[in-house]
C-alpha cells in the first residue's frame, strides 16, 4: 500500500511538473521528478473498461480480460470482435470487456457464438467459458461446434472447480482434489478421471489450433498472450476453430493464497494437464496469413 505521502509526490509529478517537490528521503540520484523523460512502457488496453472488477484477489480470470483485451488491441480489431460471455464467476466480462458482447445461458456460449459467427462470418467471435460452463453442462454443444469446425475462438479457463457457486467439483478436477463436493478428495474410482478437454478434441477434424497455456509467472503471461493473438490471427483464414485452454486458479476455493495457487499450478495441474500445444496449424494453412495484421 502507498503511503500518503508518496501519493501526493506521484500526484504533483503528473499534474503539477514545475513546481513538483520530491522528499528528500524518495530522492535518489538517478530520479528524474518530470515524467516526460520516462518511456511508457506499460498501458492499460484501451478495451479494457477502466473500472474496479468483481473478482477475488489474485484471480487468473482478471488478468486473462487483459490479454485478450490487449490482443484485440494489438490487433486493432475492437469493433469487428463480438465475445460471448459465460455463466460462472466470468458472467460479468462484458462489463469488462468494451466491445460488442452477448450473454449466453450456462454452457451454451458456443451455441450462442456459432449464430453470431454464421450471420456475421467477418467478425471476429469468440466465447469466455470456464470448466463447469464449457467441460460439464456445455460439452455437447463444445464438442458440435469444434466438431462443425465453427470458425470461433473458445478461450476455455480451467481452474478444476465450479468457482462462482462455491466450489464444487467440476469435469477437471484434479484426483485426490478437495472441493465442496469431495470433501475427502475426489476419489477416482467413484467419481471418475479429470477430463482433458483439449486432449479430447484436438482430434477432431474440425479443431484448427488447440494449446494449453497457463498464467501462472511472467513467461507463461507472454505465451498465453501470444496464443492468443494467434487464435485470433487465425480466425481470418476459415479453417476452423481455435480452442486456448488456460489453467487458471481459484484462491478461493482451493482455501489457498494467491502465491500458493501458483505453487499448485506448477506442482499439481501442469502435471495432469500438461502445457504446450496440442495441434497446430499446417504451413500450408497459413500462407495467407501474412498480409493480415
Ligand atoms: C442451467 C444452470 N445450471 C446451473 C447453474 C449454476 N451455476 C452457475 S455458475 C456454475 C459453475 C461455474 O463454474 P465454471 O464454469 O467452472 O466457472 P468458474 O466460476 O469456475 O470460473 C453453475 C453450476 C446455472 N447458473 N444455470
Ligand atoms: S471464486 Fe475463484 S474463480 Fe471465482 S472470482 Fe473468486 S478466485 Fe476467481
Ligand atoms: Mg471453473
Amino acid at each position: 500500500m502507498q503511503s500518503e505521502e508518496h501519493t501526493l509526490v506521484e500526484e504533483k509529478l503528473i499534474t503539477d511538473k514545475e513546481n513538483a517537490v520530491v522528499p528528500e528521503d524518495l530522492k535518489t540520484a538517478e530520479m528524474p521528478c518530470i515524467t516526460d523523460e520516462y518511456e511508457i512502457v506499460y498501458q492499460r488496453p484501451k478495451t479494457l473498461v477502466d473500472v474496479s472488477m468483481h473478482y477475488c484477489p489474485g484471480c487468473a480470470h482478471s488478468l486473462v480480460h487483459k490479454l485478450i483485451m490487449e490482443a484485440i488491441d494489438e490487433l486493432g480489431i475492437q469493433e469487428q470482435t463480438i465475445g460471448v460471455a459465460p455463466v460462472g464467476c466470468a458472467v460479468f466480462a462484458y462489463d469488462y470487456m468494451d466491445i460488442d458482447m452477448s450473454e449466453a445461458a450456462h454452457g451454451r456460449a458456443c451455441a450462442v457464438a456459432t449464430g453470431i459467427k454464421k450471420l456475421m462470418p467477418d467478425k471476429y467471435v469468440f466465447t469466455y467459458q470456464g470448466d463447469g460452463d464449457l467441460a460439464a453442462i456445455g460439452v455437447a454443444e463444445t464438442l458440435h461446434a469444434i466438431n462443425r469446425g465453427e470458425n470461433i475462438l473458445i478461450v476455455f479457463m480451467n481452474n478444476a472447480v465450479y468457482g462462482m457457486t462455491s466450489g464444487q467439483m467440476a469435469p477437471t478436477t484434479l484426483a485426490g482434489m478437495k472441493t465442496t463436493t469431495s470433501p475427502y478428495g475426489r476419489d477416482t474410482s467413484f467419481y471418475g478421471f479429470p477430463i482433458k478437454v483439449s486432449e479430447l478434441i484436438a482430434p477432431l477434424p474440425g479443431a484448427f489450433y488447440v494449446t494449453r497455456q497457463t498464467v501462472n509467472n511472467a513467461t507463461a503471461v507472454r505465451k498465453t498472450k501470444k496464443a492468443l493473438l494467434n487464435a485470433f490471427r487465425y480466425q481470418k483464414l476459415k479453417k476452423g476453430t481455435c480452442f486456448v485452454e488456460i489453467i487458471g486458479n481459484c484462491p478461493s476455493n482451493w482455501k489457498m493464497t494467491p502465491v500458493e495457487t501458483l505453487k499448485f499450478v506448477d506442482d499439481e495441474m501442469i502435471k495432469y494437464f500438461p502445457l504446450g500445444d496440442i495441434k497446430l496449424p499446417k504451413g500450408e494453412d497459413l500462407k495467407n496469413l501474412q498480409e493480415d495484421k
